[in-house]
């Protein structure tokens, strides 16, 4: 045996290494506590009456004893299934890597700060940028794009540039690259230009590199890509540090004031520690060297106190002007020279806190284009509106659920409220019912969850007069739409008086179900302007007034009925695909049973037999077995029933509820009734009346198995 572990009572508790952060949800976290250990022999324990956080447990909190051993049958013998200590920390292990990146794989981020510089209230309405001073927390990922999540830090490449705003108004993020301009005009080719960048499919190399076959070839094809070339081929792909280099938001974005004014704008990042580029022959060797140069740089910079800042910048124009370039500004692969149009100083970022922990963050952060906040708006870059798409798409595959925005770093440090639900790893817990809306819940006494706000809430710019855009983005619905009765009406007056019958009675049923009176009110009130006759039949069924009408928003259409969208209407008898039940027991004539179900099938349909018992049963003229036994075949499974059954043999069924009830429920359901003259003894029982569905044997295919919808007021009171 093993030696139990030494204990060091009396000793400190260990030092944690992973102090609970702030914003991360919950207490009662795993905080691990360090052990030290050699096989077993010796290693640090924690003391009694340590602290909570120094005891090593599982994830459901329970401490453990020994965190260096399986569980074994005997010193030498096999793992135990039971050791939930080793299946929870194994079963772990195997599934702690998430799919990397598509792009932007490797990448190195940190916290910080973004402060206003400079008020920009009249271009702008973005809570943001109202008065100088104003800090929002910022987390920033910068990254190479063709390489993976261990490839090295200086190839030739695009840098990303992404910065997350967490602003009162939620999130906005800018995400961007160290390169003004982009290979491609519309998203459309961004799987091409990837694919023939990343490592070759066949041979599965070359790795963060663009120098190889497809992407060259892919460039030769594509002339829109020689501007970025141009950019990515000098020295701005193998930056010095991450925080020698620029940024910028590529695409043109637009800013809108209060007063609902739009202009264009380009969003630049200017780094406080000025510009430098390596040498090609430095960043080869730099691979070697030290393949995490720039990831360290940053680190290191950032823990020394030496805080790296970036300056935006931002350069706006109007409509007018932009008509005037010789290039059209919704294009990418196109820059607006700053002598043109000069960058504005508005604000600066300053980087101040390394991350606790590189998965839960730098790995886990969710860029999303689509982050914008009121005052910052999209322009129809075809690029731009590609990417809108793709990152949120992306996210769900990465981080593998809907709910990857409760992720503390994706998370708004504003409230959110909304009546999004459920979903893989929830861990929100919404309180009430109010998960959709509109609803009058409030009326009642309940909570009736958050509303959209037309003033304050995020209006999507009205484009009208955008060059080469005639139309507008406008969320309303044409005028047309706004009649909602007259095809109410129309359904409603095409039915046949028992299905008018049916719709009355199934409104009482729901309404009578509902206990919120004014939502009865409310929809009684509406059947109002469907017709008048029915929204009375619903409310005499409730024992309620009839409430005012509700106003119709566009007079009602009178529109001719329509026998196409009766049911009854259209009914057809047939026995093609119908089923019929005929009910037999001891002595019943075979002949007839045989030319019953005969005659059935001819026509199309299923004869299945029911007999009290289901095993051989001595009928006249031999052994008949049943299909189903009477207690398991009730009626309701036929589409129309007939019977075969000696008067004794009757008489006997008539004491037996499942036989009542058989005939009972067929003529309650208005179906066919067929039967021989020995079954009327049941037939009076189950207070079958004859009429026009209840009929001889003989008659049943000449009948068929219809509804006989003339009945139904004697079998049951409809509103
Ligand atoms: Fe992208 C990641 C920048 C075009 C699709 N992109 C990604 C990242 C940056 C950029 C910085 C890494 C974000 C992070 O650190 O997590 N991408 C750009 C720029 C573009 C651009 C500046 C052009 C102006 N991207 C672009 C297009 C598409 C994508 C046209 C698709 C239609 N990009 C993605 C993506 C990624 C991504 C696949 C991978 C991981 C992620 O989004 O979150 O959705």
């Amino acid at each position: 045996m093993a030696k139990p572990p030494k204990h060091t009572a009396g000793k400190t508790a260990p030092a944690l290494d992973h102090a609970l952060h702030d914003h991360q949800p919950g207490a009662g976290h795993a905080a691990y506590a360090t052990t030290a250990g050699n096989g077993g022999e010796t290693h640090q324990d924690a003391p009694t009456g340590a602290p909570a956080e120094a005891y090593l447990t599982d994830n459901f909190g329970h401490r453990l004893a020994d965190n260096q051993n399986s569980l074994k049958a005997g010193a030498r013998g096999p793992a135990l299934l039971e050791d939930f200590v080793l299946r929870e920390k194994i079963f772990h292990f195997d599934h702690e890597r998430i799919p990397e990146r598509i792009v932007h794989a490797r990448g190195s981020g940190a916290h910080g700060v973004f402060e206003v510089t400079k008020a920009i209230p009249e271009l702008t309405k973005a809570g943001l940028f109202q008065e100088a001073g104003k800090t929002c927390p910022v987390f920033a990922r910068f990254s190479t794009v063709a390489g993976g999540a261990g490839s090295v830090d200086t190839p030739r490449d695009v840098r990303g540039f992404a910065v997350k705003f967490y602003t009162d108004e939620g999130n906005w993020d800018l995400v961007g690259n160290n390169i003004p301009v982009f290979f491609i005009q519309d998203a459309i080719k961004f799987p091409d230009l990837i694919h023939s960048v990343k490592m070759e499919a066949d041979r599965g190399y070359p790795q963060a590199a663009s120098a190889h076959d497809t992407f060259w070839d892919f460039v030769g094809l594509m002339p829109e890509s020689m501007h970025m070339i141009m950019w990515a081929m000098s020295d701005r792909a193998i930056p010095r540090t991450l925080r020698m280099m620029e940024g910028f938001g590529v695409h043109t974005f637009r800013l809108v004031n209060a007063e609902g004014e739009g202009r264009f704008v380009k969003f630049h990042w200017k780094p406080v520690q000025g510009m430098e580029s390596l040498i090609w022959d430095e960043a080869v060797k730099i691979a070697g060297a030290d393949p995490d140069f720039h990831r360290r740089d940053l680190h290191e910079s950032i823990a020394s106190g030496a805080f790296p800042a970036w300056d935006l910048g931002v350069q706006v124009f109007d409509e007018a002007w932009a008509a005037k370039q010789p290039y059209d500004v919704l294009d990418a692969t196109k820059l607006i020279p700053e002598e043109d149009v000069p960058v504005e100083i508005v604000g600066r970022m300053t980087l101040n806190r390394n991350v606790d922990n590189f998965f839960a963050e730098t790995e886990q952060v969710a860029f999303l284009p689509s982050n914008v906040i009121p005052g910052i708006d999209f322009s129809n870059d075809p690029l731009l509106q590609g990417r809108l798409f793709s990152y949120l798409d992306t996210q769900k595959s990465r981080l593998g659920t809907t709910n990857f925005h409760q992720i503390p770093i994706n998370a708004p440090k504003c409230p959110f409220h909304n009546m999004q639900r459920d979903g893989l790893m929830q861990t929100l817990v919404p309180k009430g019912r109010a998960n959709y809306e509109p609803n009058s819940l409030d009326e009642a006494g309940e909570d009736s969850g958050p509303r959209a706000s037309q003033d304050t809430g995020f209006t999507s710019f009205r484009e009208n007069g955008e060059r080469n855009d005639p139309t507008e983005k406008v969320r309303v619905r044409a005028d047309l739409f706004a009649d909602h009765y007259s095809q109410a009406a129309l359904f409603f007056h095409s039915q046949t008086e028992s299905e008018q019958a049916h719709m009355a009675s199934a409104l009482v049923f729901e309404l009578s179900k509902v206990s919120l009176e004014h939502v009865r009110a409310r929809v009684l009130s509406r059947l109002r302007n469907v017709d008048e006759s029915l929204a009375a039949r619903v409310a005499d069924g409730l024992a309620m007034d009839l409430p005012e009408k509700a106003p119709a928003a566009r007079k009602l259409v009178k529109m001719k009925p329509s026998d196409a969208l009766s049911i009854q209407k259209q009914a057809k008898a047939t026995f093609a695909g119908r089923k019929v039940g005929i009910l037999f027991a001891q002595g019943s004539d075979k002949a007839t049973i045989d030319e019953l179900r005969q005659g059935i099938e001819k026509a199309g349909g299923t004869a299945f037999l029911v007999a009290p018992k289901v095993g051989g049963i001595a009928v006249k003229g031999g052994t008949l077995k049943a299909d189903g036994q009477l207690d398991g075949s009730p009626s309701v499974m036929f589409d129309a029933v007939a019977s075969v059954l000696m008067p004794d043999e009757a008489a006997k069924l008539a004491q037996q509820g499942a036989a009542v009830q058989w005939f009972m429920d067929a003529y309650g359901h208005c179906k066919t009734i067929a039967h021989c003259p020995g079954t009327q003894v049941i037939l009076d029982k189950a207070g079958v009346e004859k009429d026009d569905g209840v009929v001889p044997n003989a008659d049943l295919l000449k009948v068929g198995p219809v509804r006989h919808f003339a009945r139904e007021p004697k079998v049951r009171a409809l509103a």
